[in-house]
Order: C-alpha cells, then structure tokens, then sequence
C-alpha cells in the first residue's frame, strides 16, 4: 500500500489530491512545520535524507519530488489514462510532461522568493525586480493557455492539473492573482473538485 508523508501545509496536499483522484488506497502520515521557522522538523528528516515533502513509499520504494510521484502513480495506478494521454500519442504526451515539470521547473521558484522577501521584510531591490517579473511571466503564461479552456491541457482535467493548480493557489496566497480572472475561476474549478474536498478532509489532523 501506498504511504504518503505529508507535511502540513504545502504541496504534498496536491498528492493528496491525486491519490484520491485515482481512487488508490493509501496511508497518509501527517508531520507539522516548525512554528518558528516553517521549516520541517526531525521526524521528517528521519524518514528522507532531504526532509521534505511529499515523499511516499510503495513497498521498497521511497520517491521524492513531486512530479515524480505523480508519473510512478500514473504508471502504476491510471492504465487506462484517465488523466493523461497515451506514450503512443508521442507529441501529446511530450506537452503533457511539459505541464506537468513546469510549475516545479520554473514557476515556484519567483513565488519562493516573493513569500521569503515579503517574510523578511526587507528590501532587496534587485531580488524584488526579478521575482515580480518572473511572476507576471508565469502567470500570463498560465492564464493565456488556459484561455477559454477549463484544464491546462483544454477541455479535460488531467494530471497536470494538480501542480499548476499547487502553484497558482501558492499565487493567490501571496495575493498575486487579483488580476486573473481566468486564474481565479481554474482554481475554484479545481478545488472543488469531489477528490480535492475528500483530500482536505484526509490531509488535516
Ligand atoms: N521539488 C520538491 C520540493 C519539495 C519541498 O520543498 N517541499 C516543501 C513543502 S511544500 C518542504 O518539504 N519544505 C520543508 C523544508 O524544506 O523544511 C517537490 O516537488 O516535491
């Protein structure tokens, strides 16, 4: 069986998501930030040499990293492809990998940066400059392939979904989604979805 640790609050609820859209049944193991620091704390530390989450074990497999979770439960729980397309549809599946690494590949980093500089509280002109723009660079990115579409990949929700969903409500968060209608509609699309509303009830301790 499938065990998740998951640390509260943060990406790994969007594994949570996942699992429950697939209809795998899973263990989940609940770990707490450290109030000061928001960092994890020894507990997770003990179970992966990095600390982080999500990590999940399947028998002898540990996997971290997000979007590698989420390919291993595809490969292993989704053969029918329900939520992405076929190997076989070679350039489909090419753009549906690109969906799927981007959020972590490029886009959550300005929004690290955005929440730890408006954390600090001070002010580092260059930084602030870069983040906001790469920011903005993301988001129009998102909403205009988005466009009249519900899903990121067009008319149907796929597994690409849960990560441009993790970061654009990290976006909204940080109050940077004020300007996106389209952003804003996507994620109340999203989030309430019947296997995101069970998530939230599994994911809380
Ligand atoms: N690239 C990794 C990032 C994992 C990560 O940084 N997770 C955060 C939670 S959102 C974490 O565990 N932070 C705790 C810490 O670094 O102390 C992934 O996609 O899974």
């Amino acid at each position: 069986m499938i065990l998740l640790h998951h640390l509260r609050v943060g990406r790994s609820m969007f594994t949570v998501w996942q699992l429950e859209e697939l209809g795998v049944i899973y263990e989940i193991k609940i770990y707490h930030r450290d109030p000061a620091t928001f960092r994890a704390q020894d507990d997770l530390k003990a179970v992966h040499p990095l600390g982080k989450s999500p990590v999940i074990e399947d028998g002898d497999l540990m996997l971290a990293e997000s979007s590698a979770i989420t390919t291993y439960l595809l490969e292993k729980f989704d053969s029918d492809n329900r939520f992405s397309p076929p190997r076989s549809d070679l350039q489909d599946w090419a753009t549906f990998t690109q969906w799927l690494h981007y959020p972590e590949g490029s886009v959550f980093m300005p929004l690290l940066m955005n929440m730890l500089l408006t954390r600090s509280g001070e002010d580092h002109e260059a930084l602030g400059r870069f983040s906001d723009k790469e920011i903005e660079l993301h988001l129009n990115h998102i909403a205009k392939q988005l466009g009249d579409n519900a899903f990121i990949l067009g008319d149907s929700f796929s597994a690409a979904d849960f990560g441009i969903s993790y970061v654009v409500s990290l976006a909204r968060r940080l109050g940077q989604i004020d300007a996106y209608p389209v952003l804003n509609a996507y994620l109340e699309r999203n989030l309430s979805r019947p296997a995101y509303l069970r998530a939230l009830e599994k994911a809380v301790e």
